[in-house]
């Protein structure tokens, strides 16, 4: 479909967040006329004043020319021809899958659908929801039969925060339906706004379980890595020069990095929800299991070299003082979900340690207004984030404040410089 095919088209996108904002900035700027719907109504009041919810220059910049109009009301979506459902699909406290957001956006759609729409869910949900809860739930509330009176879609998200190369636009997608006239559908209306390209799954069940299967290969590639980290530790390997050294093969080997933890609302998520409806099946993912419980442990693995580094410096844990940099799970974004610092804190609080942090991109949920202040007075510095603001941090800039023990969350530092400087330097596996 061209612009002009575009015109006129109305859309609803449910949850303006990292997935639905770009998404809607996008379709606006394609010729459809797009509906925000939100949760509260001064989020709908930013994002009407063309405001960014997201710190991402990108974002920020599109939206300002966008056509959105953003509201908590349901009702616009039986004046729509699609609806995309993006939003979160986290876990509890204790990794069991929370689809609230998705049952509770379908039970609204449900009530305002009309024939002929076509729903698409764009959150990541294991194999099945598609088919047992989201179907159900908009035939109940509408009356009508999925396939017939109305199509179902289902498109993952592949949105990666702060990612300049790949963005909603380019991002080649797959998309999954109940039978082949919403899957014509949703592929019209994606290759309408996507330049990236577009593969039709024989099933929307397949559809979940490349999204699940994408993520959870990451898993299990990052807890590959931080079990190696673990191992060459204590064999005097730097695990760092290793990976360096095996990305030098051309083929069949893909790097990943040791970190003190693996955060965001995908990679230490998503494997929970296919770990959860396999076991409903009677088959048990123990390794995705073993990988989430490597990766969940590594923020203790991160305060055990503190408490050990202390040890080196004669002092005690208790009473010590430690300044954790970097809220968000990942470099130069500001996402703290699931962020592997807020486990490190905990640790570190529960050994009595007091705590400083700081993030450039969290301010508000940092317990000081600056790196100074937040390294004022400490024994020892955590990089939990590497924020580019902390990694052209010199050896220097922790001497002049006499500080000696720098442990680095996220192996983003020079550790030849740190040692030669004296500094009692320790990273993740080196
Ligand atoms: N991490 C490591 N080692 C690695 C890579 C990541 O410890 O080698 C940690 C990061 O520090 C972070 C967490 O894992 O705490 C997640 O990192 P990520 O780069 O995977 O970041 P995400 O969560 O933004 O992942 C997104 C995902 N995109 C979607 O789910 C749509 C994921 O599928 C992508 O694989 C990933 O981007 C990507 O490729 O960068």
């Amino acid at each position: 479909m061209d612009m002009k095919s575009a015109k006129g088209k109305k859309i609803a996108v449910i949850g303006l967040g990292y997935v639905g904002l770009p998404l809607a900035i996008l379709a606006s700027k394609k010729g459809y006329d797009v509906y925000g719907i939100v949760r509260s109504e001064e989020k709908a009041k930013t994002i009407n004043e063309k405001k960014s919810p997201i710190a991402d220059s990108r974002i920020e910049t599109s939206l300002l020319s966008a056509n959105i109009l953003a509201g908590t009301d349901f009702s616009v979506v039986s004046g729509v021809s699609i609806i995309v459902i993006c939003v979160p699909t986290p876990v509890h406290h204790d990794y069991t899958p929370d689809l609230e957001p998705v049952i509770s956006s379908s039970t609204s759609i449900g009530k305002n659908l009309k024939k002929g729409q076509l729903v698409i869910l764009e959150s990541t949900v294991n194999p099945g929801v598609c088919e047992t809860i989201v179907v159900p739930i908009l035939e109940k509330e509408s009356g009508f039969e999925a396939g017939k009176d109305f199509f179902v879609a289902h498109c993952p998200e592949r949105i990666n925060p702060g990612d300049s190369q790949w963005n909603v636009e380019n991002i080649p997608r797959v998309i999954g339906s109940l039978e082949q006239k919403g899957l014509k559908k949703a592929v019209k209306f994606y290759r309408s706004i996507l330049t990236g390209m577009v593969t039709e799954m024989s099933s929307i069940k397949e559809a979940e379980a490349v999204k699940i299967t994408e993520n959870a290969f990451r898993d299990i590639n990052i807890a590959f890595v931080n079990e190696l980290a673990l191992s060459f530790d204590r064999l005097g390997i730097d695990v760092l020069n290793v990976i360096h050294g095996a990305s030098t093969k051309p083929f069949s080997f893909l790097p990943h990095y040791p970190g003190c933890g693996v955060g965001g609302h995908c990679i230490p998520v998503d494997p929970y929800y296919l770990i959860a409806y396999a076991k409903q099946f009677g088959f048990s993912h123990n390794f995705l299991s073993l990988a989430r419980s490597i990766n969940n442990a590594m923020p203790k693995r991160t305060v055990g070299y503190v408490v050990k580094s202390l040890q080196k410096i004669s002092r005690k844990t208790r009473g010590s003082k430690v300044a954790v940099l970097g809220l968000s799970y990942k470099a130069n974004i500001d996402d703290d979900r699931e962020s592997p610092s807020y486990q490190i804190i905990k640790e570190l609080e529960k050994r009595g340690i007091v705590v400083s942090t700081f993030d450039p991109n969290l301010p508000g949920k940092s317990t000081c207004t600056s790196l100074e202040a937040a390294v004022r007075g400490v024994h020892a510095v955590i990089i939990a984030t590497a924020h580019k603001a902390f990694v052209k941090l010199n050896p220097e800039f922790y001497l002049q404040r006499n500080i000696t023990i720098v442990i680095d969350g996220r192996n983003c530092l020079d550790k030849k410089k740190f040692v030669a400087a004296g500094i009692i330097y320790k990273g993740i596996g080196r």
